[in-house]
């Protein structure tokens, strides 16, 4: 699980990957991608560490990639490196000119050339199918390339791969082309510290199916140098009331339809990051191999309960509302869990 960010030169990428991850980038450096870890923001966690003050604290993490291009065809040759990610954040500048269709021209820019590089996949792929005789290629190919001239149609006309209503099983058949447009998109408009509305004006009229969120990188990159009571001082000074930095990345965590539970004691509280939709047995091994091997029970009580329990394990469990789950339950977000295994 990965999120790329891209966007135009100079539009903040580095700026905003900085913010989330705390992972500095030198520009005189000029890699072509940076990698760092951003905390996800939880209410839900912060009340768990004020509840047990655990000697180790673990939030949800979202991996993030800043992602640097230079030179021709950038985005074929740097496909290879970010094939791992599952989905992109698009950083449109909206604080050099804030001007509706400028940004809008600016989105579309970086949008048709992933278009275009999806698309001379496709065409060279399709080239070779037709030198390739029927009887050597594997179901699993004629799978894939039975897909591309629909593909292909979508793409010409402008539009992306997530746009041409791909199954969740098709999408997975052509998992290895790393294709740029399949994957699910988040928009981040860049505004200027006097334009702040800037970025709600670019979702009104932009008119994209892809979620549109706004940050001004600038104040933000100037808060995370200060101490927490001064960030609110300044906040409120702004008339802001949480940094956008920490919606960002609540919403790129949602955009890969993950979900947490937790694991609580004095040891350590620590929110464990899933797939949407995970049975217990396999949330289990995200912990460790032999708890998904071993698997008995899982005892689970939801974070909603614990707290109208008082925020006490043992109310909850007196209250015969502690769950003992089998291998079928699927995980929520916000489950508390304890596994019981045995290997
Ligand atoms: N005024 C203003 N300047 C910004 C803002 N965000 C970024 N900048 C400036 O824009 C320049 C580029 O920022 P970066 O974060 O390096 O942009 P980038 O997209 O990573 O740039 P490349 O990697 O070179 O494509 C820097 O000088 C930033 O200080 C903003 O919100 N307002
Ligand atoms: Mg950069």
């Amino acid at each position: 699980m990965e999120i790329g960010i891209l966007g135009l030169p100079q539009s903040g990428k580095s700026t905003l990957f900085e913010i989330m991850t705390g992972v500095k980038v030198d520009p005189a450096r000029q890699e072509t991608v940076v990698r760092g870890q951003a905390s996800v923001p939880d209410g839900r966690f912060d009340r768990l560490v004020e509840i047990y003050r655990p000697a180790k604290v673990s939030p949800a993490k979202v991996p993030f990639v800043d992602v640097h291009v230079a030179g021709e065809r950038p985005w074929e040759a740097i496909r290879q490196s970010l094939s791992g990610t599952d989905g992109l954040l698009h950083v449109v500048d909206g604080f050099s000119l804030p001007d509706l269709s400028l940004a809008l021209e600016g989105y579309r820019k970086l949008a048709d050339e992933l278009i275009l590089s999806d698309l001379i996949i496709i065409e060279k792929k399709l080239e070779r199918v037709a030198k390739t005789p029927k009887k050597s290629i594997s179901p699993q190919e004629t799978a894939q390339n039975d897909l591309l001239p629909r593909l292909k149609e979508c793409l010409e006309a402008g539009r992306p791969l997530r746009a041409a209503g791909l199954t969740p099983q098709e999408v997975f058949t052509l998992k290895s082309f790393s294709f740029w447009t399949i994957k699910p998109e988040l928009v981040v408009v860049n505004v200027a510290e006097d334009n702040l509305a800037f970025a709600d004006e670019f979702a009104a009229g932009a008119g994209l199916a892809e979620p549109v969120l706004g940050i001004c990188c600038k104040i933000e990159a100037e808060l995370a140098g200060l101490t927490p009571a001064e960030q609110q001082e300044f906040l409120a000074s702004m008339g802001i009331a949480e940094p956008a930095f920490g919606r960002i990345i609540r919403a790129a965590f949602s955009l890969l339809g993950r979900i947490s539970f937790f694991t609580v004691g004095d040891d350590e509280v620590k929110a464990w990051v899933i797939p949407a939709g995970t049975k217990a047995p396999k949330a289990a091994g995200t912990i460790h191999n032999d708890f998904e091997r071993g698997f008995i029970k899982a005892e689970v009580m939801h974070y909603d309960e614990f707290i109208a329990c008082g925020g006490s394990a043992a109310e909850v469990k007196s209250a015969g509302r502690l769950r003992l789950e089998g291998k079928e339950y699927i995980v929520l977000d916000g489950d508390i869990i304890n596994f019981r295994f045995n290997v």
